[in-house]
């Protein structure tokens, strides 16, 4: 690995837009990514294994549960602040991004939002400080897109329930200690579970051969007549709209994440374009070669425009799901897009894991598939425009 010589691009002056407040918090998290992520990624990810020796870093640069209030362990920071961090974590690595923001807009979130005192005291402020971990059980082997299809369970026994079913693709599970698990009770009302590593009958397999987000650990989760504790039903929300309020906060931290992505991807491309001599000169004074870069950072700035706009209306609760859509859908094809490029741009060097760009395009295959797939958010753009649903 090559020292991380990453600077920041900022063409249309946004850093005049934050506080700060929120450049200290960008630059601390840019700075503990540089020490402890960036010297060991690539081998993280050629073994496919999640560095978990970062947890406990990750909490104390504030990437668990940034906006969750002081009161639970969190940061109590705003929605600007917690993208910033998603976009530096993911400027390393969208599966660093991943463990986090999984962490804080699927785990605290819905504890937060739809928890009892009881559940938010007893979870959050180890979770906040990577104490625990824990993960997201909504997808199903046979219920990706269509998450209302599930066919996860329970039914009603004493003072606990019994769980069956089997979520798939789901991230941190190998390792996790707690699982949020969506699941149908006997009238087909989704609720919210809170799983413990350990309770009898619940597994969780790891998911090996990904050619794609390989920091991260992916696994099942399998539950075989598990007895949860009535307590650990989440009281607040049922419903589907339930677990897809947290995906509203998670693909916004993923529209932030992406930015990161090609911004690395661009800041690669640019310093290796004025390094490589071809035909007697740098090739970044080819016209072809400019054409790419300077296509780049206009798509960067507009994410980057649309994005921080985004974070304002989270901030003063305006956002709406249709705006997160566009911006994750956006962001992430901006994102992909720009990898490919900037790999072609370096040539052979390209292919190899001495430059981070092909690692980034394989993570964004995932990303652009996770949390609402590229089609299903057009179509949630297209809903809300037209008013006609065309999922179903
Ligand atoms: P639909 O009938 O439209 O809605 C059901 C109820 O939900 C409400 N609702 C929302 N509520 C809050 N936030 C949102 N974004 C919402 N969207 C819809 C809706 O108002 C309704 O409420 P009510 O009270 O009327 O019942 O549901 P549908 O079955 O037609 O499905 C709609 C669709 C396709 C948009 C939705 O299901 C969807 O988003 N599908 C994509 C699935 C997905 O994103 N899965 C992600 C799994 S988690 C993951 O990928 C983690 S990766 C993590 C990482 O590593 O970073
Ligand atoms: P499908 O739903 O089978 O879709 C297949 C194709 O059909 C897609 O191109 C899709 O766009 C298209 N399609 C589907 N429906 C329609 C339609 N109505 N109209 C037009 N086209 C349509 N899930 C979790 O719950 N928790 C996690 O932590 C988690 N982590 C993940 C980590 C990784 C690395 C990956 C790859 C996935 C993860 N997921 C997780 C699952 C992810 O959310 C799903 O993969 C995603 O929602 C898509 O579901 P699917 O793969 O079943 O695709």
């Amino acid at each position: 690995m090559r020292t991380d010589l990453y600077t920041g691009h900022d063409y249309f002056n946004m850093d005049d837009l934050l506080s700060e407040e929120h450049k200290l918090i960008r630059d601390a998290a840019r700075a503990w990514v540089k020490q402890e992520v960036s010297p060991i990624i690539e081998d993280a990810a050629e073994n496919q294994v999640f560095p978990q020796h970062l947890l406990p870093g990750l909490g104390a640069i504030g990437a668990f549960g940034p906006y969750i209030p002081e009161e639970y362990g969190g940061a109590g920071l705003d929605q600007i602040s917690y993208g910033l961090i998603m976009q530096e974590l993911e400027r390393c690595d969208s599966g660093l991004r991943s463990t986090a923001s999984v962490q804080s807009s699927l785990v605290m979130y819905p504890i937060w939002k739809y928890g009892s005192e009881e559940q938010k005291m007893k979870y959050l402020p180890k979770l906040a400080t990577g104490e625990w971990i824990g993960c997201f059980g909504l997808t199903e082997p046979d219920h990706g897109s269509n998450p209302g299809g599930m066919v996860t369970n329970f039914v009603e026994d004493g003072d606990h329930v019994i769980l069956n079913g089997a979520k798939m693709w789901i991230s941190n599970a190998p390792f996790a200690e707690i699982a949020v698990v969506w699941a149908k009770d006997e009238s087909g009302r989704i609720h919210g579970l809170i799983v413990e590593r350990g309770m009898e009958g619940f597994t969780t397999p790891t998911m090996k051969g990904k050619w794609s987000l390989r920091a991260s650990d992916t696994g099942e989760l399998i539950f075989d007549n598990v007895r949860v504790p009535k307590a650990n039903i989440l009281p607040l929300k049922s419903g589907l709209g339930a677990p897809l309020g947290c995906l509203d906060s998670a693909r916004y931290g993923i529209a932030w994440g992406a930015i990161g992505a090609a911004l690395d991807c661009y800041d690669t491309a640019l310093r290796y374009s004025k390094e490589r001599i071809q035909f007697g000169k740098p090739i970044a004074a080819f016209q072809l070669q400019q054409k790419k870069l300077a296509e780049m950072i206009t798509e960067i700035t507009k994410a980057q425009l649309l994005t921080h706009r985004l974070g304002t209306l989270r901030n003063e609760g305006r956002a709406t799901s249709a705006q997160i859509s566009m911006a994750k859908r956006n962001n992430v094809d901006m994102a992909i897009t720009i990898a490919r490029e900037a790999r072609q741009m370096l040539g052979a060097m390209g292919i190899m894991n001495e430059y981070p760009i092909m690692r980034h395009m394989m993570n964004l295959e995932s990303v652009i598939t996770y949390e609402g797939t590229h089609d299903i958010h057009l179509l949630i753009t297209g809903m809300d425009i037209t008013g006609e649903n065309a999922f179903k």
